[in-house]
């Protein structure tokens, strides 16, 4: 019985509501309540909520170890390029966030990116697999993490698309778990309306669990393929499956390997790769102490330098031990959550009332017995769209990718004036399927090729 249950677990103020509504309602809550692990829950008010869980011992942190810009062994491209050629590699888009920052009504995935065309987020990484399947003449099959809270509208968008071209048998949907708000003094699960749970999605770290419950690492194994990269639904830069990646992991022997970029600033808003009793971690934005965050070389760098941008490299055999092994931690994020009052009416907060559980993809790093971080130029890989306005939103990745397609336009020999920043004052939009980097661009273009000064570039 779920009321017992509930009162094992010392959620006796539900356990009540259970007694206290109508049939009809306490037959929602409980299949809803049904559906979720109680004991886990339990546990995680009694770690994160009841107790005060502390702060993460910070004082051994070390810079990590960096494969830096430019300094890359040939063999490690080409014993990525192989693996490519292999078919030994399958992309996993972690698409489930709810994208509260950016005010976007849908799946982050469909907003629009293509500053010609409107293209979505979506159909752009769709047009980065298509074109990583002809340049390796591979499958690369494509995996797309949702949430409970967005799945049917994602399959809607794809069924829509046509699969943004690619055969369907070739990209996989699969669903990432959810876990229930929670008062923040109480430990009371909310509920959101008077039938219905506050439910959210468990943090991009579910990955692991969904990947096994999913059957997408037996999916993968059937397929052939042994190692995996994800990546994040709001960063339009990102070479998706790049092979310098792929082969510094291969080379090492790694079983998660991640790509940093120098953070811009201390306070960027990007977790710190470093290095703990040998092993690597991600130290969250939010958990660097200021003066960790601030702390330079004799030159004036930043030691803590290396910004993650939420791309990594995964053995498959390695994500079947994670998942295996129960998951990943919870993080505890405070959160202003609506929820009905015990005498029957919604309340709105406008301060943090719940706690929220979240496991994090990139405490899996310290699990592995190799990890390695390799340095990318962020002016070619990294300008995600993450607030509505100011620094990360829609203006910036716009004017970012505008920088990125001049300077390959430039470099194809084609004459574009750009102002001091690389700015060339008109929208530029590049599809995917025409060119993923300058050297395709060069290829592709038509002899003699000249954009009209003033207007807007499609190349496509
Ligand atoms: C993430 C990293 C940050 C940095 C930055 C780079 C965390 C906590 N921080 O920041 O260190 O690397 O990315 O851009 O990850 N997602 C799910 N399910 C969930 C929650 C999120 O699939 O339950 C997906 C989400 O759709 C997105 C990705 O995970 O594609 C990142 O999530 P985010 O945008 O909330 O992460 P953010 O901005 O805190």
């Amino acid at each position: 019985m779920i009321r017992e249950e509930l009162l094992r677990i010392g959620q006796t103020e539900l356990a009540d509501t259970l007694v206290r509504v109508d049939p009809p309602t306490r037959r929602r809550l409980e299949a809803q309540l049904e559906t979720l692990d109680l004991d886990r829950v339990g546990r995680l008010v009694a770690d994160l909520v009841t107790t005060d869980p502390g702060h993460e011992e910070l004082a051994d942190l070390e810079p990590a170890d960096v494969v830096p810009l430019g300094a890359d062994d040939p063999a490690a491209i080409a014993r990525g390029e192989e693996l490519l050629r292999e078919g030994r590699v399958a992309a996993v888009l972690v698409a489930g966030g709810q994208g509260t920052r950016l005010g976007f009504d849908g799946p982050k995935g469909a907003f629009p990116v293509g500053a010609v065309t409107g293209r979505t987020l979506f159909d752009h990484h769709a047009g980065r697999i298509a074109a990583m399947r002809e340049r390796y003449a591979c499958e690369l099959p494509w995996y797309v993490m949702t949430s409970p809270q967005n799945d049917e509208a994602t399959r809607e968008i794809f069924r829509e698309n046509d699969w943004f071209g690619l055969s369907p048998g070739s990209v996989r949907l699969f669903v990432q778990g959810e876990l229930p708000a929670v008062d923040r003094r109480t430990g009371t699960i909310l509920r959101e309306t008077p039938d219905r749970i506050a439910l959210s999605p468990d943090g991009h770290g579910g990955l692991f669990p969904a990947l096994v419950r999913e059957g997408v690492l037996d999916d993968m194994r059937s397929r052939g393929v042994s190692t995996f990269v994800t990546f994040n639904v709001d960063n339009p830069m990102l070479s998706v499956a790049d092979p310098r990646l792929l082969g510094h992991h291969a080379q090492a022997g790694a079983e998660m390997s991640n790509v940093v970029v120098r953070k811009h600033d201390p306070r960027e808003r990007v977790g710190v790769v470093a290095k703990r009793a040998d092993r690597t971690v991600l130290v969250e934005y939010s958990d660097l102490p200021d003066d960790l965050a601030r702390l330079r070389e004799p030159d004036g760098g930043l030691v803590f330098w290396a910004g993650s941008i939420a791309a990594h490299a995964i053995e498959r055999e390695f994500a079947e031990r994670v998942g295996a092994e129960g998951g990943l931690p919870y993080h505890r994020a405070l959160k202003a959550v609506p929820y009905v009052h015990e005498s029957g009416e919604t309340v709105t907060p406008d301060q943090p009332n719940a706690v929220k559980f979240e496991a994090f993809m990139f405490d899996a790093l310290p699990m592995a017995e190799r990890a390695v971080s390799v340095e990318a130029d962020r002016r070619e890989e990294f300008s995600p769209i993450k607030n509505a306005e100011g620094p990360d939103s829609p203006d910036t990745a716009r004017r970012d990718l505008n920088r990125l397609y001049a300077s390959w336009l430039r470099a194809a020999g084609v004459d574009i004036a750009t102002d001091a920043s690389g700015d060339p004052g008109v929208d530029i939009e590049v599809d995917p399927r025409f060119a993923i980097d300058a050297g395709d661009l060069r290829r592709r273009l038509p002899e003699g090729y000249a954009p009209t000064p003033g207007e807007p570039i499609l190349l496509a």
